[in-house]
């Protein structure tokens, strides 16, 4: 197996040719995928464009969908939520279709839709995306981060090094046997010299000054979770996201 990271759908290659892609956005809005997946959403149905998605949704009874909607870190206007993880209640979300478009991590999922296989990631569901990983053993895994509109994000990278030491350690490979570009290998860097204080480090990442400056402490509080939801956010459709059983 080997792993690549890139760290801004902008940076990833469009002659998608790996076996298995993979989207971050920790901050927030893989956090918030995989957390409506594990209250039950039915599924999630991804847009870069607001009003592709308010024209999609009408076509679903108002009590099964649910729309979110988030630019520069705030709820857009006639959403029912913003891209906060914990409004994702099981009493919110059971049942309902989640309509999301957010400012990057919708592009990023966007970016890799017509992978053969598309996963949503964040530091809360790393555990479970890493044993998906181990059992389908693909041999190209490309992890494409969301960043901030074009520019690297710490948080993102920290997560991908994070997925990529949960492979290591249960593979029982090296870092160089699994090492698909010098993207990887920083992450797993930093993710080294993070894990023991990854809230910490959301407070030198620029978008979680921002959020910090949004009054969003809980939200970063629980991003920074590690392994904490036993849930894989799979693609089934283009665009639209299930929990892998
Ligand atoms: O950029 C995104 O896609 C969002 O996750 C940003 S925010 O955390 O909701 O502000």
């Amino acid at each position: 197996m080997k792993l690549y990271v890139f760290h801004t759908p902008e940076l990833t290659p469009d002659d998608n040719v790996a076996d298995c892609a993979i989207a971050i956005d920790v901050l927030r809005a893989t956090s918030t995928i995989a957390t409506a997946l594990a209250s039950g959403a039915e599924a999630i149905q991804v847009f870069s464009d607001i009003d592709k998605l308010m024209y999609e949704s009408e076509g679903w009874l108002p009590e099964k969908r649910l729309r979110a909607g988030e630019r520069g870190g705030s709820k857009v206007a006639g959403c029912d939520l913003g891209n906060s993880p914990l409004d994702c209640t099981a009493d919110v979300m059971g049942g309902k279709r989640l309509f999301i478009s957010t400012t990057n991590g919708t592009r990023a999922l966007q970016k890799i839709q017509a992978s053969p296989q598309v996963l949503a990631a964040a530091l809360i569901n790393r555990r479970a995306i890493v044993e998906h990983v181990v059992q389908q053993c693909p041999e190209t895994v490309w992890i494409v981060n969301a960043g901030w509109e074009g520019s690297f994000a710490l948080e993102d990278t920290v997560c991908a090094g994070a997925i990529a030491q949960g492979l290591i350690d249960a593979l029982g490979c090296s870092l160089a046997d699994i090492t698909g570009n010098d993207e990887l290998v920083g992450a797993v860097a930093l993710y080294q010299q993070w894990k023991d204080n990854l809230l910490g480090l959301f407070h030198y990442a620029s978008h979680g000054k921002r959020l910090l400056r949004l009054n969003c402490q809980s939200d970063l509080k629980y991003c920074a979770g590690l392994d904490v939801l036993d849930v894989v956010p799979i693609q089934r459709e283009m665009g639209v996201l299930i929990q892998h059983r």
